[in-house]
This record gives C-alpha cells, sequence and structure tokens, in this order.
C-alpha cells in the first residue's frame, strides 16, 4: 500500500472478470482505492477510462496472466464461469485459470488476494444448518467444486509463500432477488463492495474464508471466523420480503431444490441431468 497520503491507498489493483455482472459494478466502484485499476476480462470490455487499463485475455493463458500481473498490488479475482457448467469449461477457466492467477502473483510479489468464491462450495447443507467457515466444504457440483480449488490453493500460496488472500463466498449478489431463496442469500452491491474494502485494507487477514451475506433474516452462514475484517453489513433482504408472499410455495418444501442451501445448482451438472 501507498504510504503517501496524497496518493490513493494502492497504485494499481487488478480486477478479473471486468466485463461481467459484478465486474461492471466494482469498476467505477473500486476507483477510490488505486491510481490505476487493471481491468481484465476473456469478452470485450470497451474503451479505458481514466485511470484505466485494459487487459483482454483468457485467464488459462499462462504467459498472458502472468504478463497482466506486472506492478499489479492487489488482485480481485472474479473471473471465471459463474455457474453450473461441463468439467471441461470449468476446468479451464476457473481451475487452470485461478492456478495461473496464483502463480503469477507468486511471481510478482503481489501480496494480496481477494477471491470470488461462492456459497455453491456448501450446497450440500441443508437449509436448517447453521455454516461456519470451519466447517467442510459440501459443493454441489462441478462449478463449486472449482470455488473449492480455488480456496484450497489460496490456502496453500498462503502456507507456502505467505500471500494473503480472502475468499469471499459471494450468496446472491444482484440488484433485487429473484427467487425466494435469495431473501436468504441476497448480498447488496454495497454490501458486496463494504466487504472489499475491509478485506483490502484490514491490517492482516491471513487465509480468511468470509461469507458474502447482508443482514438478511434466517441467513445460513455464521461469519464469526472473519470479525477481524470488521465488515459489518448495512442492507437486508427484507426490504423485498413482499415480492416472495408466505401464502405461496415456490418450489414445494419436500423438492432438493428447498431441502439443500445451493437450491437450483443441485439439478444443473450438466452430465447428471
Ligand atoms: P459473470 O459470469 O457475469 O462474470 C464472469 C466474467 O468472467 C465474465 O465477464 C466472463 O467473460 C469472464 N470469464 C469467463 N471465463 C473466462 C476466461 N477463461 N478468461 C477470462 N475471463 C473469463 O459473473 P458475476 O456474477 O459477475 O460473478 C463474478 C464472480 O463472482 C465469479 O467468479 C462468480 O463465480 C462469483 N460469484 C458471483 C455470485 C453472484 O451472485 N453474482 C455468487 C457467487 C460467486
Ligand atoms: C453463484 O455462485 C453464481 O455465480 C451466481 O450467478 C448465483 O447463481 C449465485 O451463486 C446464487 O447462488 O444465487
Amino acid at each position: 500500500m501507498n504510504a503517501n497520503l496524497s496518493e490513493k491507498p494502492f497504485n494499481r489493483i487488478l480486477l478479473t472478470g471486468a466485463a461481467g455482472g459484478l465486474g461492471k459494478v466494482l469498476r467505477e466502484r473500486i476507483k477510490a482505492w488505486a491510481n490505476i485499476v487493471r481491468l481484465s476480462d476473456i469478452s470485450n470490455m470497451g474503451e479505458a477510462g481514466e485511470g484505466e487499463e485494459i487487459v483482454q485475455c483468457d485467464l488459462a493463458d499462462k504467459s498472458a496472466v502472468l504478463a497482466m500481473m506486472e506492478g499489479v498490488d492487489a488482485v480481485l479475482h472474479f473471473g471465471g464461469i459463474s455457474t453450473e457448467a461441463d468439467f471441461e469449461s470449468i476446468m479451464h477457466a476457473n481451475i487452470q485459470g485461478t492456478y495461473n492467477i496464483y502463480e503469477a502473483v507468486h511471481r510478482c510479489g503481489v501480496k494480496r488476494v481477494i477471491f470470488a468464491s461462492s456459497n455453491h462450495t456448501l450446497g450440500y447443507y441443508r437449509t436448517t444448518d447453521y455454516v461456519d467457515a470451519d466447517m467442510p466444504t459440501r459443493p454441489d457440483g462441478m462449478y463449486g467444486i472449482s470455488k473449492c480449488f480455488g480456496e484450497s490453493l489460496s490456502r496453500y500460496y498462503y502456507d507456502r509463500f505467505g500471500i494473503e488472500t480472502v475468499c469471499i463466498r459471494i450468496g446472491s449478489s444482484f440488484p433485487v432477488p429473484t427467487t425466494r431463496r435469495m431473501l436468504t442469500t441476497y448480498f447488496s452491491y454495497d454490501d458486496l463492495v463494504e466487504m472489499l474494502r475491509c478485506s483490502l485494507f484490514a491490517p492482516r487477514v491471513g487465509h480468511t474464508i468470509s461469507f458474502g451475506v447482508s443482514d438478511n433474516p434466517g441467513k445460513w452462514w455464521d461469519n464469526k471466523k472473519a470479525a477481524h475484517l470488521g465488515y459489518k453489513a448495512k442492507d437486508s433482504s427484507s426490504v423485498f420480503a413482499h415480492l416472495f408472499p408466505d401464502t405461496v410455495e415456490y418450489p414445494p418444501a419436500d423438492d432438493v431444490t428447498t431441502i439443500y442451501q445451493g437450491g437450483g445448482f443441485l439439478l444443473t451438472t450438466p452430465q447428471y441431468k
């Protein structure tokens, strides 16, 4: 981080997945933290604005990722496949891609990474369970498994090389909840940005697993193991409760997508459809 207070705290932050839903939100919101935001995606990101650099590349391209990491002080790794898909595609973008990020981080001396993990590392816990970060992962498909890989990989790079990572197991970060399940998993954009701020600026994070969730009624996840980040949710899905009245069941209580936290992801792994 920059010691000179006239400058922004970081010189250069790399954001992967910059063309995606969250990337577009973060592109604007993280500018306050760095003199330069380097934006990366496999898809088109438009023109670079002031204080922006654009690097269009495939995360699975190791030499391109290494070149992209040059001069970077911190990484927000949001790129990759964000839903269930066939294993080969997941392996390419999420497993090879995340490995390439960490190898480049190590070689370039980057000190801290924020990894966009997912609640689908836990999808086979029941919706009656209350889960904390020390409990075993129970992924609900290849996508969730790839996020478990990213969490283990980052643990290794911390234990072996001291590279700090906060893995944020994001619930559902969208403008509004679009299913009843999302009343429990909702993570407002403001709360996401606040968790990122806490993750970047906490003096020591080591290897932290944090649950990316707003202050929703009936939450499934206990964030006490990430208390050192100092994150406090400001939003709650309660303001959207009227969208999903109790009088309607969607889907019924005995449906697997209601029984397990992963919801609809449980039924989407292509080879088991
Ligand atoms: P998104 O699918 O809108 O964005 C992901 C971006 O990654 C896309 O722009 C895509 O082009 C890029 N990408 C995919 N494969 C790539 C590759 N091989 N090389 C380079 N870029 C590649 O997803 P969203 O919603 O913005 O999520 C961002 C991250 O947060 C993802 O890693 C996702 O798994 C994670 N996350 C998001 C949640 C949410 O509620 N939005 C919930 C849990 C996790
Ligand atoms: C995720 O991991 C996905 O990236 C996102 O698109 C949502 O489906 C979210 O989980 C969710 O569980 O709602």
